[in-house]
């Protein structure tokens, strides 16, 4: 019999996960319950969690199947390329381009061709304060839309490009060339059903360049919109992190934003693993001649 605990963080999203200790296997029943309210907040927050690489990978493939973070390489945890590690440490002995990671509304690993299923972010290291994520309810994004504006990006595709990752332009000139190279741009639906709970939800975010078709002056005020939209007050949380959470969130129905409110000179280390997801993108290019 699961017996966990479930209080939600916000209107929009989110709720906080008790009695799951990640150090230990998690039953099939406590493991039904926890999948079935990811479906339902989106987000999920479990405090206290000390886990090992091994810990957190074992618990992320419950999930489904992992990423191997080709996308990324450089910052891979040594033996473990399923955990990549989103952090201000150095790397390598060199600053770490991760620090900056998700300075933009994304949805993870949306300008690949296989965009993320989920993450799961255990926080190992915080500054004193600041350093929060903030998610948002895509599913909310959609809903709220009038019924014209649904029939309008029913069948629009938006090109993601990793160009818009903020900050790529900063990052070694020979690593954004590989990024570019690993991951051309790449169109997806718009509007996705999402697979689990048949919902539609909305699938823009700052890394989309246009909307196929479409010229990028006519796109941009159309994202824009989208964009402020979609991250209404009403339908974001924001998460404050402590040492030790493990947040997961589903890639599918959510953005999310690390802001830099923080003082970069105190560390703040973050592991995620993340969950493949359906290939539903095609390359821009097969796109446009479709
Ligand atoms: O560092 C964070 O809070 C999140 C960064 C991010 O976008 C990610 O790990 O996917
Ligand atoms: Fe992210």
């Amino acid at each position: 019999m699961a017996t966990i605990g479930i209080r939600r963080l916000s209107n929009g999203l989110g709720a906080e996960i008790t009695g799951v200790d990640l150090r230990q296997p998690v039953d099939d029943s406590t493991f039904a319950a926890v999948e079935k309210a990811w479906h339902d907040h989106l987000v999920l927050l479990f405090r206290g969690q000390d886990i090992t690489p091994d810990q957190h990978i074992a618990f992320s493939r419950r999930l489904g199947e992992l990423d191997q973070h080709g996308s990324n390489p450089r910052y891979r945890l040594d033996d473990y390329p399923e955990i990549l590690q989103i952090t201000n440490l150095k790397v390598g002995g060199k600053p770490s381009d991760t620090r900056n990671t998700g300075r933009n509304w994304h949805s993870d690993l949306s300008y690949t061709r296989h965009p993320a299923k989920g993450s799961l972010l255990n926080c190992r290291q915080k500054p004193d304060v600041g350093g929060d994520t903030m998610f948002t309810n895509m599913y909310m994004a959609y809903e709220t839309l009038s019924e014209r504006m649904k029939a309008i990006l029913e069948d629009l595709w938006a090109v993601h490009d990793v160009s818009l990752v903020a900050g790529i332009g900063e990052r070694d000139p020979e690593k954004t060339a590989e990024m570019k190279r690993l991951s051309p741009p790449v169109a997806h639906p718009v509007v996705r059903v999402h697979p689990d709970t048949g919902r539609k939800a909305l699938f823009v975010s700052q890394r989309v360049r246009s909307f196929v078709g479409m010229t990028e002056a006519e796109s941009r005020p159309i994202l824009d919109f989208l964009c402020d939209h979609a991250t209404s007050h009403e339908f974001v949380y924001r998460h404050q992190w402590q040492v030790h959470d493990l947040l997961m969130w589903d890639n599918r129905c959510t953005m999310h934003l690390a802001l830099a409110d923080f003082d970069q000179s105190q560390p703040r280390h973050m592991l995620r693993t993340t969950l493949l997801g359906e290939p539903i993108g095609r390359l821009y290019n097969e796109a446009q001649a479709a």
